[in-house]
């Protein structure tokens, strides 16, 4: 059985990997980048590894927080929408997300969709007058318990609401849902967080409240003027405006089990509890996963407008440029886990993992090639140690699989990088210039092996970042379009003159 197969388990037409869907009440900052890339990395792996993969991302345009931010700045909430959506879909080009829907809540296709939605979930719902806390902020509503000093958890501040009110029998899931997180254990992940969850609901689930009346900025609840769904029901339910609901809603159902939801941690409440009830409310199947990444500080700092000290994604990567920003977010902290944010550490890993590391790698194979005219005649007859090279690079990919099945971005990463210390040090070992006047047989096998491993490094990257292998794949003339390119040996050819990919400059 070959390493660059699909998936015998994965079903290679019904792969869906989504993100969460951006307020708009202000620009895209490195939190948003980072969970639409880390989502990216594992799109593009997968359909290197020959899936079809339906992406889908956008932005959340409904509710107090977005109505609040369009009055203050003056402007009618749809205008706003239009422009604030737009500076998301900038970043999307700016980070280099690979081909996905863009899903607006303010979109027809969405309103159809929620209100479909909304019908299927009927049985479970009924009505009342919800009288408690509400954090704008987090567009939540926060139980008297959980009230620390007049805030939310979050730290956000919270106002009284009082108004009649939908509730969807939330309470009645419990026993359902936890049966299901026993059930299915990679569910949610990673399992710190799954224990969070599990927690939470042993604890007890309160019916939720689903409408508000006293704004209108939202999807009207059907026939029940003046209530708008509650920003969440209406959010949630793009996963399957994106996927054609309420159109066959059998191959919707059938493509959410084979869905994963990268989602930040705070928002994992309303993926792994209140999502999973609607969905069997509404009689469609929950996603296969559920994984909660970590957060970001700034130089040890929550990031935050009050305090300035927000990264802004377009600016970092025009002063540090894009593959490298892709690189530094996956290799810096485990996915997964909180991880800090500085400039030097950015340049840190840009000057000795890029530069260094790989960069190194490929100028002085590569280069070499040049000094010897540039052509090359391929020789595959190995001797054991540069079998062992060959057959770890051919063997990357399909340990990276393993690794990305689960989301592990930095373990894939980890695996690549162990192949670019093994090949500069078969570099180091072998002396290839001592060679070149005295074994060229020799010297032409070593020179393949070293260009199938960097055809694998470039491939292993190639999800991360994506224009870098690019750069790469001309240099050794190969397409970069699939991992079942690597079986292909070489043959015989004139290699292309490298540039260096990470100019000390930069
Ligand atoms: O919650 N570090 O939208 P949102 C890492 N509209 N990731 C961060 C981050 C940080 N400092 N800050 C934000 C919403 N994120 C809802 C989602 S989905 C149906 C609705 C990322 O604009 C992280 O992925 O507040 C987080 O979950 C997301 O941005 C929240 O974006």
């Amino acid at each position: 059985m070959s390493n660059f197969r699909v998936n015998e388990n994965t079903d290679p037409a019904a792969l869906v990997v989504t993100t969460p869907i951006y307020y708009i009440n202000g620009e895209p900052h490195i939190g948003h980048a980072y969970a639409s890339i880390a989502a990216d990395i594992i799109v593009r792996f997968k359909r290197l590894d020959g899936c079809e993969v339906h992406f889908s991302t956008g932005t959340d345009e409904h509710g107090i927080k977005v109505a609040r931010s369009a009055q203050a700045a003056n402007a009618d909430s749809y205008e706003f929408c239009n422009i604030m959506s737009g500076t998301f879909q900038n970043m999307n080009k700016a980070i280099n997300l690979s081909e996905h829907d863009f899903i607006r809540t303010t979109e027809e296709r969405h309103k159809k969709s929620a209100t479909a939605f909304w019908k299927l979930l009927e049985k479970d719902i009924y009505k009342n007058t919800y009288a408690g806390w509400y954090s704008v902020r987090d567009e939540e509503y926060v139980p008297e318990s959980e009230i620390v000093d007049g805030k939310a958890p979050s730290g956000a501040p919270v106002e009284w609401v009082e108004e009649d009110s939908y509730f969807f029998r939330l309470s009645s899931y419990q026993e359902r849902l936890l049966r299901y997180y026993e059930e299915n254990p990679d569910f949610i992940a990673p399992p710190a967080r799954k224990n969070e969850v599990v927690s939470f609901v042993r604890n007890g689930l309160k019916d939720l409240s689903i409408s508000r009346s006293k704004f209108t900025w939202g999807i009207p609840v059907p026939d029940a003027a003046p209530h708008v769904m509650y920003v969440w029901v209406d959010a949630l339910t793009n996963y399957i405006t994106s996927l054609g609901f309420p159109e066959n809603k059998d191959n919707v159902s059938a493509m959410m089990r084979n869905c994963i939801h990268i989602v930040g941690k705070e928002i994992l409440r309303f993926h792994a509890v209140y999502w999973p009830a609607f969905l069997m409310s509404a009689g469609i199947s929950l996603p296969k996963r559920i994984f909660a990444h970590g957060w970001w500080t700034h130089d040890g700092q929550k990031m935050s407008k009050s305090l300035g000290n927000v990264v802004n994604p377009f600016d970092t990567i025009k002063n540090y440029g894009l593959d490298q920003l892709r690189y530094f977010l996956f290799r810096e902290v485990h996915f997964g886990e909180d991880g800090d944010f500085s400039e030097k550490a950015l340049q840190d890993r840009t000057s000795y993992d890029l530069a260094n590391d790989i960069g190194n790698l490929v100028q002085r194979v590569l280069a070499f090639i040049q000094k010897l005219g540039g052509f090359l005649t391929i020789n595959y007859d190995f001797t054991p140690s540069e079998k062992i090279l060959f057959d770890n690079a051919r063997e990357l990919v399909g340990k990276m699989r393993t690794k990305i099945d689960k989301q592990d971005l930095h373990g894939a990463l980890d695996t690549v990088w162990s192949l670019i210390a093994e090949s500069n040090k078969f570099v180091n070992d072998m002396k290839p210039w001592v060679l070149v006047n005295t074994d060229t047989l020799r010297l032409n096998a070593i020179l393949t092996v070293l260009c199938e491993s960097i055809k694998a490094i470039a491939f292993g990257i190639s999800p991360f970042m994506p224009d870098t292998a690019s750069k790469i794949f001309g240099f050794i003339n190969t397409r970069g379009e699939a991992f079942i390119e690597l079986e292909n040996n070489f043959t015989d050819q004139k290699f292309p003159v490298p540039i260096p990919l990470f100019p000390k400059e930069k």
